[in-house]
């Protein structure tokens, strides 16, 4: 048996963890090693209830034999098989099933493996689809701030969170962004979608950004449907039909970044259908797979497809873009094998009618000590604290130590906390999730400054790591 599957700490000095503090990580290391349906199982044996599916991409829970089959066959059947110039007949059958599944009319797929990668490659075709029409001066993007579109270049330009984008630079030039839709003064404890304001709001990218960069210099606008990264930030009625109104006029192609909205998070199969929008472009990743193999997909309008294939000279790569991995054979074989368990189980239908519990459940969290703003749709519900000047983000991360530290699983991004739990959930681990979260932000706001130090949380955690460190020396 390999070590990481027993009780022993592995040593923890190589592995440069992601997005994480390292060197506080490394001193209260919170590893899982088993998961089920929607619980993971901690190193030392813990139940922990998964409030989060994974980082939002387990939808159909945990150690679905289903995918876990499919993918093992498939390593055996064919591991690899070259893709570009060839490839291989899952490829275009997960492309197939995938076009299905999505909004009308998008039904070119391009894959990725990642929302990072799908962010990049939908920006990257808005350009060379303006070139290929005659249009190479179309070439300004615009994202939106406190957007998230992945790590890479082309989504830290278009993103906007600052943390993520200011350690590497200016990124790309030709990039602006247009306002995000929280507002906090107007809208506190709204629950579901904030019914004021939206066409005022997506008036402004209209009157502002594109008579700054004057429209026929835009190639294309990305968002996210419903914010998730920055904090779970739930549009106004009819913004995101006002921006697609305002995009068609000038002929900017709209994306909607669904990497945590698709595969049902808000009760739909997306949030294009949510909203009643349907974008030019559909990026998606996660729960494409059930979060198990790294999968990200581009759906494409079938006119921007067309519209490569007859401006490009026959023989010529209409293209030049792609990865050794796009398509890999076990990653369609789980993404076949994650839409056929949405078809049988139709959890878009059980998100949405979940979605009330889960809405009245964390309502239920107003009035509780250092609560400033509570916002859900869907699955998903943010719960965001005041500001400690000086301290931003303790407060929710201490929040987080609490929960795991009496079983759950959470979120935390600055002064929010984010629940997003598997589509599989039931309404007895809802009113556990919410029930948790009230103990532990009375606890921490019990505590006062103490309750923001880290090392407070997780100390039989702590001794455990520690007693196995000095065992294992
Ligand atoms: N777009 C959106 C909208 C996302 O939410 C990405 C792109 C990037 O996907 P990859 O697969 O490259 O990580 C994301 C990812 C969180 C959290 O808890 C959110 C993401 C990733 C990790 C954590 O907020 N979103």
């Amino acid at each position: 048996m390999s070590k990481a599957s027993t009780n022993c700490l592995p040593d923890l000095s190589h592995y440069w963890v992601p997005f994480t503090a390292n060197r506080q990580f490394k001193t209260m290391p919170r590893l899982f090693k088993a998961a089920r349906g929607n619980y993971y199982t901690t190193m030392d044996d813990r139940q922990v209830l998964d409030g989060t599916a994974g980082l939002w991409c387990v939808p159909a829970g945990h150690g679905r034999e289903e995918i876990a089959s499919a993918v093992g066959k498939q390593l055996l059947t064919l591991d690899y098989a070259p893709a570009f110039q060839s490839s291989h007949p899952l490829a275009f059958e997960a492309a197939s099933r995938v076009a299905d599944y999505m909004p009308s009319g998008l039904d070119r797929i391009f894959f990725t493996n990642s929302g990072s990668e799908s962010a990049d490659t939908a920006l990257k075709i808005a350009l060379a689809y303006h070139r290929a029409c005659g249009n190479p001066l179309r070439n300004k993007l615009i994202g939106r701030e406190r957007g998230y579109h992945g790590v890479n270049f082309g989504g830290i330009a278009v993103g906007g969170i600052a943390g993520n984008r200011k350690a590497f630079g200016n990124a790309l030039s030709g990039v602006d962004h247009i306002r995000h839709p929280l507002d906090i003064a107007k809208n506190a404890f709204t629950k579901g979608v904030p019914q004021d304001g939206g066409i005022a709001l997506a008036n402004e990218f209209e009157q502002r950004i594109l008579t700054l960069h004057d429209p026929a210099t835009i190639a294309t606008l990305i968002v996210e449907p419903m914010q998730g990264s920055a904090g779970v930030i739930v549009p106004p009625a009819a913004y995101l039909k006002r921006l697609r109104e305002i995009c068609t006029k000038y002929g900017i192609l709209l994306i909607f970044d669904e990497v945590i909205t698709g595969f049902g998070r808000l009760g739909t199969k997306f949030g294009a259908d949510y909203f009643d929008v349907i974008p030019d472009m559909l990026t998606c990743a996660k729960g494409l797979t059930n979060g198990v193999v790294p999968m990200g997909a581009v759906a494409v309008k079938r006119e921007i497809y067309d519209a490569f294939m007859e401006n490009t000279p026959t023989g010529a790569i209409e293209l030049p873009h792609g990865y050794t991995y796009s398509a890999i054979p076990i990653a369609c074989a789980a993404a076949i094998a994650t839409l056929n368990i949405f078809q049988q189980e139709k959890l878009e239908d059980r998100a949405a009618s979940l979605s009330p519990h889960l809405e009245a459940a964390v309502h239920h969290l107003k009035g509780l000590p250092m609560v400033k703003d509570i916002r859900n749709i869907g699955l998903v519900a943010g719960i965001e604290f005041e500001a400690i000047t000086g301290k931003m983000g303790a407060f929710a991360f201490a929040v987080y130590l609490k929960c795991f530290e009496l079983g759950l699983h959470v979120r935390y991004t600055g002064d929010i906390i984010a629940i997003s739990p598997p589509l599989t959930i039931e309404k007895h681990e809802i009113d556990r999730i919410f029930n948790i979260l009230s103990e532990a932000i009375r606890f921490v706001a019990s505590q006062g400054v103490a309750g923001l130090d880290a090392n407070n949380y997780l100390k039989n955690e702590q001794a455990w790591a520690l007693h196995q460190q000095t065992t294992n020396a």
